[in-house]
């Protein structure tokens, strides 16, 4: 069956993984005649990890890239021939298909490619030598050395380019196992390419490496459009919602369907990680509906719910701060200044003294190896809708509407989204002339 690839975005956050699960789950109950397969293009934070582990949801296996490869269009052999066999047991073979190459094996396992270059070496050897031919040699006689093979995971563009290098007709591949099949020029006419279904993204530049060289067959997502030019028409489902999750569980209403009770637990975690408890300014009353819907579905309240997840977040006092900073860092380019806002979330600001130093330190060390102008980190207390801002310093910055706690920090109440709250305030900081 036909495999398609559902993917979010690399440095998946958990909107991210949880939407490709449960599309994939969806696309499952609707289309029989492929196979869905959710995947991540990147690793999960520890936080997330502690979080899809203390619910019980299994994260989509990790994928390095959607590029073609070996074992996509190699040959498995159907007939083993044996090393010891006498070469008549080809004749039938060679009458009907011709093959280029033919796997010989030795008690059972792998032994080398044999080519027809082979068997006319052979017999042209004997002639040479002898005048004439008298009986029939083994199949193992004219298997010369095996030389270079490839692995099943080597990329169809690498492969190519090395079996055209090569005098070979053909290549046994490998993987972990040992001999998985062999590839002949005839494989690599035509690059085959992967389907690919984006949840949570739709720029390739976010996307799975590779993709450029996969089909795209529907976007489901949250972000501003930015995809990249279809040969086909394509599905096409962005809504300015407050995760993927929810356009995802509008998706199950539209086919008149219900998420069973995991997939309602996958699509709330998403939901209520992007909107941080139904609380940022970019949930809408259809998050606040699905999310109630989903809630009913697993048995929880929204609030426990996001007060059980968000309790598997580990304090910024125990993480690396520079890997914390940039887990979630974007940046931006306003104005010809070149701007970085991280976020982190946190349950509680009381312990910010113990690490604030090292954060404001390790902000600098991001902003320096970032090549940027200006470097920020908002960290923002999920629980009391109320964020910390600390800055690298840079000379628009009187002009932000937060009261000044003290050196590069900031306080800001009210304020949990990076998007709708602090970017515009710092853009406007940018782009106008303070007299
Ligand atoms: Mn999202």
């Amino acid at each position: 069956m036909e495999k398609v690839y559902i993917t979010g975005h690399r440095n998946p956050d958990l909107d991210s993984v949880c939407s490709a699960c449960a599309y994939a789950a969806l696309k499952k109950n609707t289309d029989s005649t492929r196979s869905y397969v959710p995947v991540r293009p990147g690793h999960l934070s520890d936080s997330s990890k502690a979080i899809l582990a203390a619910l019980d949801i299994t994260p989509p296996p990790y994928m390095r890239n959607v590029y073609p490869k070996v074992s996509d269009v190699m040959l498995k052999p159907d007939t083993k021939y044996s090393a010891d066999m006498p070469l008549t047991v080809l004749a039938k073979e060679y009458s009907e298909s011709n093959p280029s190459v033919v796997p010989v094996y030795e008690k059972g396992s792998f032994l080398g490619l044999l080519s027809v270059d082979d068997i006319t070496y052979y017999f042209m050897q004997r002639l040479g030598n002898e005048g004439s031919i008298a009986g029939t040699p083994t199949i193992g006689e004219l298997l010369r050395e095996g030389g270079e093979a490839l692995k099943t995971t080597d990329l169809f563009e690498d492969a190519k380019a090395s079996l055209s290098g090569s005098k070979k007709r053909g290549l046994a591949v490998f993987d972990n196992d040992g001999f998985a099949g062999y590839v002949t020029r005839r494989c690599f006419l035509r690059s085959p390419s992967y389907k690919v279904i984006l949840v949570d993204h739709n720029e390739a530049g976010q996307s799975i490496a590779g993709i450029e060289s996969a089909e795209v067959i529907e976007i489901v997502d949250h972000h501003r459009l930015d995809a990249s030019k279809t040969s086909l028409p394509i599905f096409i489902d962005t809504e300015p919602l407050g995760s993927t999750c929810t356009i995802v569980y509008q998706l199950y209403l539209r086919h008149g369907m219900m998420p069973d009770e995991y997939t309602a637990r996958v699509l709330l975690a998403g939901l209520i990680s992007d909107t941080l408890i139904l609380k940022s300014p970019t949930t809408t009353h259809v998050d606040r509906e699905t999310a109630h819907a989903l809630a009913r579905i697993c048995k929880v309240t929204t609030e426990d719910f996001g007060r059980e997840m968000f309790s598997h977040v580990e304090s910024l006092a125990n993480r690396d701060p520079e890997k914390a900073i940039l887990s979630d860092f974007k940046k931006y380019n306003e104005n010809g200044v070149k701007v970085g806002i991280g976020q982190c979330e946190v349950t509680t600001l009381k312990d910010m003294d113990d690490y604030r130093d090292d954060y404001l330190a390790s902000l600098e060390t991001v902003r320096e190896q970032n090549g940027l102008d200006w470097a920020v980190v908002m960290i923002t207390n999920v629980m009391k809708e109320h964020s910390i801002l600390l800055t690298t310093g840079y000379r628009s910055e009187k002009h932000l509407p937060y009261r000044q706690i003290c050196g590069r920090v900031y306080d800001m109440p009210n304020v949990m989204s990076r998007k709708k709250q602090l970017l515009p305030e710092m853009i406007y900081t940018l782009t106008s002339n303070f007299v």
